[in-house]
This record gives structure tokens, C-alpha cells and sequence, in this order.
């Protein structure tokens, strides 16, 4: 209940914010010209890492069903969720005459697969979820809500109705790490030190491209630290434990 509640609070804040933005952004005039080579090209590679990030995320979620059975109704909601946000993310490419370069976007995001892949062997669920609810998570809602702010008018529409959907996976993880927090902690603790600064790194490598799209790569990383925070902020963790858990980004 609590939950649901807290979730239509950030939507809310987050969608003021995002209107105020907007038409700061819509009044000046400051959106990036779509039809361009240099944008095409980077579109290319950004719109792959989301498709290919969107599919990822629905395979994980219907291996992590396999760590939780009793959870497997909600968890094939939240994996088919992600199918629909890979389709809208081929539509918002297909719309711009862009084709996704999936060969790059696997490369992306192989050493994160790797190491959901390694956890989901041996069973450690708070590492998948860690990965996956909370970090890839974050990473796309952080992404989606500086996108909606310079996209055109077709990807923004789309983007919009996803980022809604990405705050119910991030809870979904939160929520169960808030539960079992006294016997997760230790291993979330190490998770995140492993898999944060390869988020970090994810960042660096698509922060070019993102430019060319006119997305900021301080904002990126602003946007991340609010999501990433407050979900670790709800789980139970005090402000000292995030800090800590927060450095190992730049170290
Ligand atoms: C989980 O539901 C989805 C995971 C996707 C990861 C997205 C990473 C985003 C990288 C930067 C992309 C900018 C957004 C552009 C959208 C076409
Ligand atoms: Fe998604
Ligand atoms: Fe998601």
C-alpha cells in the first residue's frame, strides 16, 4: 500500500519536473535535428543498446522467476512488459529510418551478462536482482527521462508510456531486497561493488552518442544517482551505507 503510494508520488514529482523542463526545452526551440546523418548514426547505436537492453531485461526476469517460483505470475508480467518496451523502441527506430546496430549493443552489454549469467548459476538472487531490478533499472529510467526531453515527438510519446513501467520494476526489486535485507545485505553490498562501476563505465562508453541526440552526460548521471539512491534509501539502507555503496563508482 505504502508502496503504491510511493510510487505515484515519484511519478508525479518526475512528470512535473519533466513538464517544466519540456517546455523550457520546447519553448526555445532546442531540440537536435532528427533527419541528420550524425544523428542517424548514433541513433543507431543508442536505439540498439535499448532494444537490446529491453530484450535482456525481459530474459532476465524470466530467469529470476526460476530463483522465485512463487513469484512467477509477476515476474512473466514484468518480463512481457519488457517485450512491449523493445517493440516501441523498434517503432521509434523504424519511424526515424534508423537501422539498430545489434551487433555493437550485445557488446555492450556483455560483461553485465556475464555476470547476471554467473549469479543465476549459483543461485544468488540478491546479485540478479541487484543487476537487473535496481542498476539496469535505474540506468534506463535515468536514461528515458533525459530522453523525453529532447526526442521526437513519436519516441517521446513512446518513452513517456515506458519510463511509467520502469519505476514498477525497480520497485519490484527494491521491495524484495527491503524484505530480506538481513540476510542480503552482505551479498548486495558485494554485488554493487562488482556491477556499479561497470554501469559507470556503460555511461562513459554511450555518453558521445548520447550527445549527438542532445543528452547531457551530467544529467545522465544525476538522473541515475536519484533513482539509484532512493530505491537503496527505501530497501533500508542509511545515508552512510549509501555512500559507500555509491563510491565504488569512482573508484
Ligand atoms: C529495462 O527495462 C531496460 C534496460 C535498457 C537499458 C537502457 C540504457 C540506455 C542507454 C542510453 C539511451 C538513451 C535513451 C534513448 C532511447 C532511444
Ligand atoms: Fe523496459
Ligand atoms: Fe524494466
Amino acid at each position: 500500500m505504502h508502496n503504491e503510494l510511493k510510487i505515484t508520488d515519484m511519478q508525479t514529482l518526475e512528470s512535473n519536473k519533466n513538464t517544466t523542463k519540456e517546455s523550457t526545452d520546447e519553448n526555445s526551440l532546442n531540440l537536435p535535428d532528427f533527419t541528420t546523418d550524425s544523428y542517424k548514426d548514433a541513433y543507431s547505436r543508442i536505439n540498439a543498446i535499448v532494444i537490446e537492453g529491453e530484450q535482456e531485461a525481459h530474459d532476465n526476469y524470466i530467469s529470476i522467476a526460476t530463483l522465485i517460483p512463487n513469484e512467477l505470475e509477476e515476474l512473466t508480467k514484468l518480463a512481457k512488459m519488457e517485450l512491449k518496451h523493445k517493440r516501441g523502441f523498434t517503432a521509434c527506430g523504424r519511424n526515424l529510418g534508423v537501422e539498430a546496430d545489434m551487433v555493437f549493443a550485445k557488446k555492450f552489454f556483455s560483461k553485465l551478462h556475464g555476470n547476471f549469467q554467473i549469479a543465476l548459476e549459483k543461485g544468488n538472487l540478491t546479485t540478479c536482482l541487484l543487476i537487473q531490478a535496481i542498476l539496469i533499472e535505474a540506468f534506463a529510467i535515468s536514461a528515458y527521462h533525459v530522453y523525453i526531453r529532447v526526442a521526437d515527438p513519436f519516441a517521446k510519446k513512446i518513452t513517456q508510456g515506458v519510463v511509467k513501467d520502469e519505476y514498477l520494476h525497480l520497485n519490484y526489486g527494491q521491495e524484495w531486497l527491503k524484505e530480506n535485507l538481513s540476510t542480503c545485505k552482505e551479498e548486495l553490498m558485494e554485488a554493487n561493488k562488482v556491477n556499479l562501476p561497470l554501469i559507470k563505465k556503460m555511461l562513459d562508453e554511450v555518453a558521445e552518442d548520447a550527445s549527438v541526440l542532445a543528452m547531457d552526460r551530467e544529467e545522465l548521471m544525476e538522473e541515475f544517482m536519484i533513482a539509484y539512491q532512493d530505491t537503496l534509501l527505501e530497501i533500508g539502507l542509511d545515508n552512510r551505507e549509501i555512500a559507500r555503496m555509491a563510491m565504488a563508482a569512482i573508484v
